[in-house]
C-alpha cells in the first residue's frame, strides 16, 4: 500500500483547476498526505534551556506588568511549526513569571490548564475559589472554566510552566473566555480543603459529582517525590520508564486532566532505558539531575528544569548522568478515548 499521488497529466491538472472553483479536489492528488502509513509530524525534537527562558522573563519584566499583559508568559514554540503558539501539534506550553507583588487577574476559558513550579520562594494561585500555596515542583490543573488568577506575596520572582490544550480547543473552534474586571476573585474554601477532601485516599460519603477533571487541584511535589523515594527501594525498574507513576483523578482512576496526560518519573544515575517510542508526542520537564536522551539519534542535554520535546513516534532513550526526576505531559488521555493510542518498546 502506497497511496501515491498518481502521475499527473495535463488531462488530470487541467480537470484539478477545473472543478476547484466548485469546492472539490481529487482524493487520488493528495491522498497520501492525509492518509499515512506512520505518523507524520511537523513537530521537531527541541529542548529549550531554563536559564534562557527564565533571563527572557526577566527582561519581558522591565517591559511589561503581569497585570497589563493579563499573562506575563514566553511561548514555547516548537521549531517546526513556528507563529502557531504550539510546544507539540495538540498542546501549548510556556512559561509565566509573576514578580513579587504582582497580580495575574481573574478570568477562565474553555481551555483547561496545568501548571508545574520551576522556581517558586512562594506564591499563590487561586482556582474556583480555593487558594494554594505553589511550591517547586507542584503540579497545579485549572480545569476548564474554572475562575483562576495568580498573585505573589513574596520576596522573589515566581517562574512556572503552563501547559494548556489550546490547539485542541481551536480545532473544536470551541473557545469561551471571560474576566472578571477584579484582581482576584473570592474565596469560597479555606487553603487545602480539596486535598484534605479528595487526597487522602478518602471521598466524602454519597460523592457524585463527576466533573471531567480531577477535584484536587494541587499535586504537591514532596508528596509525589516521597512516594517515588519509597518505591525505589524495591528495585523493580521499567527497563523503558525507570519508575514513572502517573497523577491520577481519586475519583476514577483515570487522569487527572481529561485532555492532557501527565507523569513523574525517576531515573536512577546510570539506568540508560530501553528504546520507546508512542503516538503522543511528549514534553519532558528535569526537575531533578541531569543527563541526556537520544529522540530518534539526536542527542539531547538536559539539565534542571530545561524543558525538551519527543515528538509523536520517535524511538527515545533517556541516559540520566545523576539520580533523575523527569515530570512529563501529553495528549494521551483523548488518544486513548479515541483507540488511537500506540505504543512500541524495543528497537526497530
Ligand atoms: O495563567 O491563565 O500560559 O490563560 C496562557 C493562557 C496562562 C493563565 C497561559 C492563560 C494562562
Amino acid at each position: 500500500m502506497s497511496f501515491e499521488k498518481p502521475t499527473d497529466t495535463p488531462e488530470r491538472s487541467a480537470f484539478y483547476k477545473a472543478i476547484e472553483p466548485e469546492g472539490l479536489s481529487a482524493l487520488w492528488a493528495v491522498m497520501g498526505n492525509i492518509i499515512t502509513p506512520t505518523p507524520k509530524s511537523p513537530c521537531v525534537p527541541h529542548i529549550w534551556r531554563y536559564d534562557s527562558i527564565r533571563a527572557r522573563l526577566l527582561e519581558a519584566s522591565g517591559l511589561i506588568t503581569a497585570k497589563e499583559a493579563e499573562r506575563r508568559v514566553l511561548i514555547l514554540e516548537n521549531p517546526g511549526m513556528r507563529g502557531q503558539s504550539k510546544i507539540t501539534t495538540s498542546l501549548y506550553c510556556g512559561v509565566q513569571l509573576v514578580m513579587p507583588g504582582e497580580v495575574a487577574p481573574a478570568h477562565r476559558h474553555s481551555q483547561s490548564a496545568l501548571r508545574f513550579v520551576l522556581e517558586s520562594s512562594g506564591a499563590q494561585t487561586v482556582v474556583g475559589g480555593e487558594r494554594t500555596e505553589m511550591r517547586m515542583g507542584d503540579f497545579i490543573i485549572t480545569p476548564h472554566w474554572q475562575w483562576h488568577d495568580h498573585g505573589n506575596d513574596s520576596d522573589q520572582p515566581i517562574f512556572w510552566l503552563d501547559v494548556l490544550d489550546i490547539p485542541i480547543v481551536q480545532f473544536f473552534d470551541a473557545s469561551f473566555a471571560e474576566g472578571t474586571g477584579a484582581d482576584q476573585q473570592k474565596l469560597l474554601r479555606s487553603e487545602g480543603d480539596s486535598l484534605a477532601r479528595y487526597g487522602a485516599n478518602m471521598l466524602p460519603l454519597g460523592y457524585e459529582k463527576h466533573t471531567p477533571a480531577s477535584p484536587i487541584f494541587n499535586y504537591p511535589y514532596d508528596r509525589s517525590r516521597a512516594a517515588l523515594e519509597a518505591m525505589r527501594h524495591q528495585n523493580e525498574w521499567d527497563p523503558c520508564h525507570g519508575l514513572r507513576m502517573r497523577y491520577i483523578n481519586p475519583v476514577n482512576g483515570d487522569w487527572a486532566m481529561p485532555s492532557i496526560g501527565t507523569t513523574l518519573q525517576l531515573l536512577p544515575k546510570g539506568f540508560d532505558t530501553q528504546a520507546y517510542r508512542s503516538t503522543d508526542a511528549t514534553g519532558f520537564v528535569a526537575v531533578e539531575g541531569r543527563g541526556h536522551s537520544i529522540v530518534a539519534g539526536q542527542r539531547i542535554d538536559w539539565g534542571p528544569r530545561d524543558v525538551f520535546i519527543v515528538p509523536s513516534w520517535h524511538e527515545v532513550t533517556h541516559h540520566p548522568a545523576e539520580d533523575s526526576v523527569l515530570f512529563a505531559f501529553s495528549d494521551r488521555p483523548i488518544q486513548e478515548k479515541l483507540g488511537l493510542h500506540r505504543e512500541q518498546r524495543g528497537n526497530h
